[in-house]
């Protein structure tokens, strides 16, 4: 196993975890976490043995945003050069699903990182925020876009200009989060929802993401005719003659990504 500091890895069948283990920081971003979550990413990502990505964090935070003492010393220059959270570009490049199981605090970057992955699970103790206007800065990591795009400009800017958190029933009432389950269940449900996603073909499971993500990129038109073009595609396929004999023949699919 590779080894990494500020992060655990581990592998339930086809689904690869990364879970967020920085606890005295409550799992905050700084360089070295940032390092490592993208190359477990991308790990996982060229793994053909893994077919889904679960992140997670503690029950305590998922992540209270990124670290606000190693950024205080920070110039402008600095941060410009350095550019130390750019390598969440790569995150966001990962083709495989990666689902975000939330508990606690989802605050700042925490929130950020969250939004950057396919869809977000929530305990019922989650908290999500953008707090950075308290500390004279503003979102970062993709909050003021991401965050936007979940809920909405009128609770987006309600949220990133107060700093206040939302519990996870607002959240999954604004449309950020999929859906909340009790906290003492997120782990296993989010593996049992990351291991369905996983068992399908994964040529499917990779076009649907990117079709889904179009939606946010590009016109209705030129959304809608990536979609057939990619729908098109998948008859190139063997899983989907497996797909629909299996429908045909009343039995369960064994998709081979052939
Ligand atoms: N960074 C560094 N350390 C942190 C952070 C953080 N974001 N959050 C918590 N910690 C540390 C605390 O300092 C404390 O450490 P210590 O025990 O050494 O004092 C420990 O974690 C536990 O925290 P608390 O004692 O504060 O725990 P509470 O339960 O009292 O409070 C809160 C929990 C409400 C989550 C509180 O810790 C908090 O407000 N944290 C900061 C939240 C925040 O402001 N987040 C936004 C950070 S800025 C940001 O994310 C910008 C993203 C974009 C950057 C992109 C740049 C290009």
């Amino acid at each position: 196993a590779a080894p990494y500091e500020t992060i655990r890895i581990e592998r339930h069948g086809r689904v690869g975890l990364i879970t967020l283990d920085r606890p005295k920081a409550l799992n905050a971003i700084n360089r070295q976490l940032t390092g490592e979550v993208v190359a477990a990413a991308e790990a996982f990502d060229r793994d053909p043995a893994i077919g889904c990505i679960v992140l997670t964090g503690s029950e305590r935070a998922f992540a209270a945003g990124a670290d606000i003492k190693e950024m205080q010393p920070k110039s402008s220059l600095e941060m410009y050069l350095d550019d130390p959270f750019a390598a969440w570009d790569r995150f966001t490049a990962v083709r495989k699903p990666i689902v975000a199981a939330v508990a606690g605090f989802a605050l700042g970057g925490g929130c950020e990182l969250a939004l950057m992955c396919d869809f977000i699970l929530a305990a019922d103790t989650a908290k999500f925020g953008q707090p950075e206007i308290k500390l004279g800065i503003m979102p970062g990591m993709g909050g003021s876009q991401r965050f936007t795009r979940a809920v909405g400009k009128a609770k987006a800017m309600e949220m990133c200009l107060t700093g206040r958190m939302m519990d996870a029933v607002e959240a999954e009432r604004a449309g950020l989060v999929a859906r909340i389950v009790p906290a003492a269940d997120l782990l296993a449900e989010a593996l049992k929802t990351a291991e369905t996603i996983a068992a399908q073909s994964l040529a499917s499971v990779q076009l649907t993401k990117e079709a889904v993500n179009r939606a946010f990129e590009t016109t209705l038109s030129e959304g809608l005719r990536f979609e057939r073009r990619a729908f098109q595609s998948l008859f190139a396929t063997e899983d989907q003659k497996e797909g629909m004999t299996a429908f045909a023949e009343k039995r369960a699919p064994n998709f081979r990504n052939a």
